[in-house]
């Protein structure tokens, strides 16, 4: 009996997944990167926030009932001089510091201010600017790294120690995995790194 609903499940799945279509396609452009999705304006709408490299800016894409999806917003805000902000890649969602105010975990590049061949690598929190809002305002970077340009993967792991209070991961080519622990509003610190 057991064995046959295993079977039943498998068979299930699989209908499933030969049955799913295609109910939106993401505008075309060189590439994309860093898909998160989540609910950042609280209206019970999904979203799907990412980097649309064509633009150079983050485009949220929200559902609007029955298999359709539309462009709300598009991140073309120029906030600090030297931080790639709209250019970051995302890798996560959540409310790191517990605020209300949704935050998209990125990584970037930041050019240094003086030597034209130098950059870093950041870290960084996107933050909506109120609950009823996208993501838009940078909130917190971490600079973890220099001349490097191969994008590592970030991500909300859950509260790893259980003390109430969130983390970010972040593999790093100098630091190797590192961990920042919310601190406060808009306030991270490295706590860990291998
Ligand atoms: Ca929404
Ligand atoms: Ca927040
Ligand atoms: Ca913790
Ligand atoms: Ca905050």
């Amino acid at each position: 009996m057991r064995k046959l609903i295993l079977a039943v499940a498998a068979l299930a799945a699989m209908l499933n997944a030969t049955n799913m279509r295609r109910i939106i396609q993401i505008p075309s452009g060189p590439y994309y990167d860093g898909v998160v999705c989540c609910d950042s304006d609280h209206d019970s709408l999904p979203e799907v926030y990412f980097l649309n490299i064509a633009s150079a800016c983050h485009e949220v894409w929200e559902f609007e009932g029955w298999n359709r999806f539309g462009l709300v917003f598009e991140d073309t805000a120029f906030q600090h001089p030297y931080i790639r902000v709209r250019t970051a890649i995302p890798f996560a969602a959540g409310d790191i510091d517990n605020d209300g105010l949704t935050d998209i975990v990125c990584i970037t590049v930041e050019p240094d201010s003086i030597d034209p061949d130098k950059f870093y690598r950041d870290v960084i929190t996107i933050e909506s600017p109120d609950s009823l809002s996208y993501p838009s305002r940078l909130s917190w970077y971490y600079r973890y790294g220099d001349n490097g340009t191969i994008p590592c993967p970030t991500y909300y792991p859950p509260d790893l120690d259980g003390d109430g209070h969130m983390e970010i991961f972040c593999g790093t080519p100098t630091m190797g995995a590192a961990i920042w622990e919310n601190t406060g509003n808009d306030q991270n610190e490295l706590v860990w790194h291998s």
